[in-house]
Formats: structure tokens, sequence, C-alpha cells
């Protein structure tokens, strides 16, 4: 059983705060946060959410010996811990047979991503194993060097900002093995392909290559082993980073490649693709007399996705319009040509990404077809503000609201609306519900995203500031949106002209409206399509597949696709358990051991960790329908064993009476019973494993008895 010395306190605080004395003050909240995290006890609950706070340094907590201490542990016996958490969730699923899935929250360089990483790491050593079953993890594994090499980079925030959302299913048999996966990948930010801001690079992938590659495979791709020569690497000035070790990197990534199953064919066409684009960065246009974009040397071309060189020439240099029956080439101004050039890469090297993504997840399949329970992993990338925001950030933050949302509907909303239904007498928790952010951005035919859209589609003269102007005329009056036209004087001074500011859940950004248009757009056009299907590149032949794109039929922007998958992860997510992971960013300066409480203050508030206190506090940890509480437990409780005839809910209540429930630790509702704290159930669960082994025991013997 766990004593309540067990569950009080660490060290140094307490850590769970549904435990802490000073009722519902933020100011004891984050006393209790920053007395851990100074004895480098980042961990703290509240109930089973786990808050994590980054300490920027290496902790000596994530040992094999610590993966041990905490298998099959009860959640409440040892220090909070990322393990105590995965390990929880995994029983939870094997006892119940169910799906579950672990949110993991915060803002960019919170800790998100490694949080992810532990979690899985832990699964993979902890699991029961088998050979086959050992390939699959290790798959699992390195997955996560290869999409990070891909689809992380440095910026301003994070030096390993991961700028694609990831969502990433482990599939669990009934023997609780990991015996598959599958990785859904969200909106990777493919504009930083072609274009960094000062203090940023561009995705790990071309460093690590530039920087590791071998010396022949370099030469093959026509590389020079200098991140200086190629213009998409030089833009944000920051090629080395102190943090980053690209050589190693490289070797980690070329490892974790042959791990999921890639052959040196595979890494040749999959290298080619990367080269091609820092060729393609290296594509200068002249202007003639005419303006018209021309090309002095063919040299960038040679190397390009084993494309004749002349028709690429053609196919950047000119665009091919279709005028009846005929067809008309017109040539490019420069800012055409770069434009179209710039386009292409991005093309190219996300549909490069979509197509690593399906190539994992090939590794990862588990084809039987017996029944599976999954844990789900969310990994997305977190709220950020920077001194210019554009359509990314708008899409990131939009991203960010939709979590926020979940977790409103999931603990508080949902929580208290299911206290009314079962008749469970309740004093109501107020709180923010930022459901009025998420409706302003996606709601059909009103929100930002079907302005944009219309805007988008709207033939003739729109632009970005046409786009700003309907924004002000649909949106004038909405109190989380403000323009420098609608400003009153005092917030005006901090707006230009072509931005529009949201007041989101994590705060104010503002965002400026140029490139609007043209990233929802995303568009390549055709004569360049056609183009990159004669090359011979075979991963090049299926992220352009020769059926795609005759449809009349426009396909969806950019934005639009964005909200409909965060629609459809959000279906995934809402029918299986939830678990949440709170990761607090403890300062601003990636600086070891600093605790900036204003900056943690401000977390504190707008995740709504003091609401969910409250409701937990106040509300009940564990809820159960009678019937199946009491087919789980009934064998604790004579009355009740083997069958119960009566209406389930008074055997239930029988069975708690005999187990010594105090009357403040359980409520009865209409069809379930709600248990107040986690270490109630985690008592009556230990008394069932015991149980459960007696009765084992007792079995044996009759069996050897009838022998
Ligand atoms: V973003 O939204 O993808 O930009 P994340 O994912 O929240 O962000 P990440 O996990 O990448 O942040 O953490 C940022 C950095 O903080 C890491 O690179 C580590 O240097 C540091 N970090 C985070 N968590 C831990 C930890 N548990 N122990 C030590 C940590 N360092
Ligand atoms: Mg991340």
């Amino acid at each position: 059983m766990v004593s309540g010395a067990l569950i009080a306190r660490d060290r140094v605080g307490i850590q769970d705060f549904v435990l802490l004395d000073a009722h519902n003050s933020e100011t004891a909240f984050l006393d209790n946060l920053k007395k851990r995290f100074t004895e480098d006890l980042i961990y703290t609950y509240i109930g089973t959410l786990l808050i994590s706070v980054n300490p920027y340094k290496e902790l000596d907590i994530y040992t094999k010996k610590q993966m041990d201490l905490y298998m099959g542990v009860n959640f409440f016996e040892l220090p909070p811990h990322i393990y105590a958490l995965a390990d929880n969730v995994y029983h939870t699923m094997l006892s119940e047979a169910n799906n579950n899935f672990i949110l993991i929250s915060g803002e960019s360089g919170a800790g998100k991503t490694e949080a992810s990483k532990k979690i899985l790491q832990y699964y993979a050593v902890s699991c029961p194993s088998s050979t086959l079953m050992d390939t699959v993890r290790d798959r699992m594994l390195m997955s996560n060097p290869v999409l990070e090499a891909f689809g992380n980079a440095k910026t301003m925030k994070n030096d390993n900002s991961s700028r694609f959302g990831k969502y990433m299913d482990i599939q669990f048999d009934c023997q609780g093995d990991a015996v598959g996966g599958h990785i859904l990948s969200y909106l990777l930010e493919k504009s930083r392909v072609v274009h960094q801001n000062h203090g940023e690079r561009n995705f790990h992938i071309f460093y690590q290559l530039v920087e590791g590659g071998e010396e022949d495979l370099l030469r093959h791709l026509g590389l020079e082993k200098d991140t200086k020569h190629y213009s998409y690497l030089v833009q944000g000035e920051c090629s080395n980073v102190s943090s980053i070790n690209d050589k190693d990197d490289w070797k980690t990534v070329k490892n974790a490649l042959s791990v999921i199953d890639f052959d040196a064919n595979d890494i040749e066409h999959l290298f080619g693709i990367i080269a091609s684009v820092l060729h393609l960065g290296n594509v200068h246009f002249d202007g003639d007399t005419k303006g018209y974009a021309t090309l002095n040397t063919n040299a960038a071309l040679r190397w390009l996705l084993e494309i004749h060189v002349l028709v690429l020439h053609e196919a950047l240099t000119f665009r091919k319009i279709e005028a009846k029956s005929e067809e008309v080439l017109s040539p490019f101004t420069v800012d055409h040509a770069i434009y179209a050039r710039d386009a292409l890469a991005k093309a190219i090297y996300g549909r490069a990404f979509t197509w690593l993504v399906n190539r994992i997840n090939e590794s990862l399949e588990n084809r039987d077809s017996k029944r599976k329970t999954v844990i789900g992993l969310l990994d997305i990338y977190g709220f950020e503000v920077f001194s210019v925001n554009s359509f990314e950030q708008f899409c990131i933050n939009y991203c960010n609201e939709k979590l926020q949302q979940l977790f409103i509907q999931l603990t508080l909303k949902a929580e208290q609306e299911e206290y009314e239904a079962e008749g469970i007498g309740w004093e109501p928790v107020q709180f923010f519900n930022n459901k009025i952010i998420c409706d302003l951005v996606e709601e059909k035919h009103r929100g930002i995203i079907s302005v944009l859209d219309e805007e988008c589609m709207r033939p003739g003269d729109a632009t970005d500031l046409t786009f700003l102007d309907k924004l002000e005329e649909k949106m004038g009056n909405h109190p989380h949106f403000v323009t420098h036209k609608l400003a009153n004087k005092k917030t005006r001074k901090s707006l230009e002209r072509g931005d529009f500011r949201l007041l989101h859940y994590a705060g104010e950004v503002t965002y400026c409206v140029v490139g609007f248009i043209d990233k929802n757009n995303d568009l390549l056009y055709k004569n360049i399509k056609d183009v990159i299907r004669m090359s011979k590149n075979p991963i090049i032949q299926q992220c352009f597949p020769a059926t795609e794109g005759d449809s009349r039929r426009r396909p969806e922007t950019v934005a639009t696709q964005f909200k409909n998958s965060l629609l459809r992860l959000t279906e995934i997510l809402t029918a299986k358990e939830a678990w949440y992971v709170r990761c607090l960013k403890s300062n601003d300066n990636k600086q070891p051991g600093k605790f900036d409480e204003v900056l943690v203050r401000h977390q504190v508030k707008y995740l709504g960790l003091m609401e969910h206190l409250r409701v937990r506090r106040a509300g009940f940890a564990y809820r159960r329908r009678y019937e199946v509480f009491l087919k789980r437990y009934k064998a604790l409780c004579p009355a009740t064993w083997p069958h119960w005839k009566g209406v389930p809910a008074d055997g239930v209540e029988k069975l708690v009476q005999h187990l010594g429930y105090q009357p403040d630790e359980y409520k009865m509702g209409k069809t379930k019973i709600f248990i107040r704290y986690a270490r109630t159930l985690f008592a009556t669960e230990d008394a069932f494993e015991m149980c459960k082994h007696e009765l084992g025991k007792q079995k044996r013997t009759q069996k050897r008895h009838f022998k």
C-alpha cells in the first residue's frame, strides 16, 4: 500500500501540488517549483499531470538504473519523473486494454521534444522484448535522429527547434511488447529552406551533409566541404552553433538511416536531393536589357536531379502559358525567376520530407492483424514570438491554440460538465476558454483562414494588403484582433501598417502580412512540375507522380489543409485516454539552472495550471462506471465475490466500505464512482494484485489436488 509519507515530500518542496498547503496561491505554486528546480528536481505533479521545467543542463536522472527503479512501481511511490508517467500510461493501457496518448505541450524551447524522446527511450528499454521486436524498437528510436535532422533547425528560441509537428503511435500487443509504430507529420516550415532570419539556420541535415559527408559522397554530389559556399546556408550568419556538432550528428544520422533499412542506393538518392537544393540555391540570375532573367552559367544545374541542363535552364527563366490550344513561353523577370527557383527548392524539400516520413512508417509497420493498443506521443512546435512573425508563426501559434483548447475541453470543461451530469455537488472553477481565439482563426466563412483563402482565390488584384483590409472589415470588433488602423493611440505606436496582432492565450503576437497570400497558395508553375518529373531520381519520381496535378480543381490552400489536419488530429486524440506533460521554459537565455520567475509565472498563468490544480484539488482523480469498477475489484470483498446480484452501484458501495474508503475519498454519481485521490485507487489496485496472486496460488493448488 502507498503510504502518505511517501507521497508528501521529496528532499525539497512538495512533489504533488494537490498536497500543497497554501490553498490556490500562485506565489506558493511558484515557490514550490523554484525550490525544487534549485535542487535539480525538475518534475512536479498536479495529480497525474506532469510539470517539467527545462534545466538546460544534463541531469543524471535518465540512466538505465533510474528506468529500472520506475518500472512497474506505483505512480506516487517515487519522486515525480517522466518515467513514472510513461510507466503509468503503459500499465493503464495493459490493464484496461485501451488506447492512450500523451500530450506534451509548452512554448518553443520548453523541452517537449526532449520529453518525448525520454518517453520513447523508456518504452524501448523497459517493455518486454523479443528478437523480432528489437528491430521495431531500434527503428522507432532511430526515427528520431533522422526526423530531427530533416525537420529541426536552430531558431532564436531553440538550437534544436522542431519545425514540423509530430504525432507518433507506438503499438503494443496484448503482452505489452512494442510491435510497431506510425508517425503523422504536420506542416513542415518549408520557407526555411530558402530563407533564414539572422541568428537562425536552415534544417540541420544540410550542415551535417556538408560538414560531415564523406569525401567520395561529396564529390559524387558536386559539393564543397564548406557551408559558406551555399547561399541557402549563409543567410542567418550562424552556420556554427556551439551546442551542435554537425560532424558527429552526420554519423548518427547515417547509422540511423541504415537501421531503418535504407540501403546505399536510397542514401545516394536522398542526399542527391539535399545536394540539389543546395545547388539550386546557388543558381543566380542577371537581368538583360529588358529586365528579363538570364543565367550566366549552367554550372550549378549540372548537379540538379539528373535533369537535362537545357530543359532546366528554360524552366527557370521562362513560364509556359497555355493559351487556347497554343503554348506560349513568357520570360521571367529576375524577381519572378528567383521566386520560381525558391518555390522549386521548397517543393522538392517538402515532398522529400513527406516521402521520408512514409518510408519510416513502412519500416515501422506491423502487418499482423492481432489486436493492438497504442500509446500516442504528441510533440509539436511550441508557441513562438519573434521580432518579425509571418505566416509560419501564425500556423504554429494557431496549432498551439488548438492544443490548449483540447486540454481545456478534456480537463477543465469536460470534467466539470461530467460532475454536473452525474449529480455530484461542485463549486465551479472559472477559467479562460480560448475557444474564442480558435474561432477567430478557423471559423467557416468568417475566420482569418477563410478570409485569407478568399483573397487567394480571388482573381485579379488580391495582395497581402487587400487581405489585411478584408480582415479589418470582418474582424474589426473582435476583442482578440488589432491592427494599426483599429488600435487606440497607445497601442498604435507598436504596430506597423502592414501588421495585424492577435491576442493569443499565451500572449500578443504581431504578424506581418507580407507573404501570407503566396505562402498560403504555395504554387509551383506547371512547366516546372513537368520538368521535375523528368528526373531520374526515383525518390523525386515518387514525390511528383505523373498523375498528380492534371485535375482542374484547385488544391486546398496550405492553411486549410493544416486546419483540416488538426481537426483530424483532435478526433484521433479524443478517442483515447489523455495524459499530460506541461513543459515550462526556465529562462530565455538557455542558461543552466536559472529560474526566471516572471517568465515561469507567465507560463503557469497561460497554461491554466492554477485552474487545473483547483479542479484537481476540489475534484476527483479517477472515475469508473459502476459495472467496470465492480467487475475488476469484486474479488476484494466477500459480499461481491464471486457475483453481485443486485444493482451495480449498491455492490460498489459495499465493496468500498469493505475496503475502508473514507467518506471524503469518494462520491457516488448516477452511473459512476468518483474517487478523489489517485492514491486511493492505487491502494485498491495493489490489493487487487495481491488478491490475484493469492487466487492464482489457490487455483494452482486445486489443480494439483485434481491430479
Ligand atoms: V520547440 O517548440 O520544438 O522549438 P521544445 O521541443 O519544447 O522546443 P526541446 O525539447 O528541443 O524544446 O528543448 C530545448 C533544449 O533544452 C534542448 O535542446 C536541451 O538543451 C534543453 N532541455 C530540454 N529538456 C531538457 C532536459 N530534460 N534535460 C536537459 C533539456 N536539458
Ligand atoms: Mg521540439
